[in-house]
């Protein structure tokens, strides 16, 4: 369900000459995608854990994690159902940061992101150890909404917007990588919206 959608276009840059991933439309709305209905989560019992292949398991509370140095990065959002948003403002703590307190064993590849509500979607430790992925709690200056992800969402501006969990509550560490919910469900291992991949099987 596509709703609060802006102008679209196919053009392959965007009037301010941003480049558009193969088979994307542009819009200025920001839609809400959701596959089931949205978490409401108490800033009180909020937590997000880091598990599996790491050396300690860790639990934040929001007041830690509110504690970590912030960041602000404009970036651009690509959903598989071919809208674009270019323009993003984000806030939030670097993957890179929150990784100076997490300790994956030397065989962790790949990690699992956790969601209230029990999404999940898998992405490979070099995707996200990359100067814009962020762990994200504004968007264009403002909280998130709970449609958005509220308190907290990943966000991995180089991969389709499915790998963005919103409602993150962990990080699992895998030596091997595992399909999360849309995965499972066809969509590609990787995701990449410059290479079109969308779907994890080929045609023909
Ligand atoms: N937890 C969770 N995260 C999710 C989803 C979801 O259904 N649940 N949908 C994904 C998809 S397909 C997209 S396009 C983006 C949409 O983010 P938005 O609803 O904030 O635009 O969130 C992603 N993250
Ligand atoms: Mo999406």
């Amino acid at each position: 369900m596509l709703r609060k959608i802006g102008r679209l276009t196919n053009i392959r840059q965007d009037q301010a000459g941003l480049e558009v991933p193969p088979g994307q439309f542009v819009t200025e709305g920001f839609p809400v995608l959701s596959a089931g209905p949205t978490p409401r989560i108490d800033l009180a019992d909020w937590r997000f854990k880091v598990f599996g292949l790491v050396q300690d398991e860790i639990e934040f509370d929001w007041e830690q994690f509110k504690a970590l140095p912030s960041v602000t990065i404009d970036a651009e959002f690509h959903c598989v159902t071919q809208w674009s948003n270019l323009e993003n403002t984000w806030e939030g703590v670097l993957f890179t940061e929150v990784m100076k307190l997490m300790a994956p064993a030397p065989e962790a590849r790949y990690v699992m992101a956790h969601s209230y509500g029990g999404y999940t979607t898998n992405i490979s430790l070099d995707v996200l150890n990359d100067d814009d992925v962020l762990l994200a709690y504004k968007h264009d200056g403002q909280d998130l909404s709970p449609d958005h992800g509220a308190p907290l969402r990943l966000i991995v501006p180089k991969r389709y917007a499915w790998k963005s969990a919103k409602w993150l509550n962990g990080f699992e560490f895998m030596a091997e990588d595992r399909p999360g919910f849309w995965e499972i469900r066809g969509y590609h291992m990787e995701g990449d919206p410059w290479k079109e991949e969308r779907w994890g099987f080929r045609m023909g």
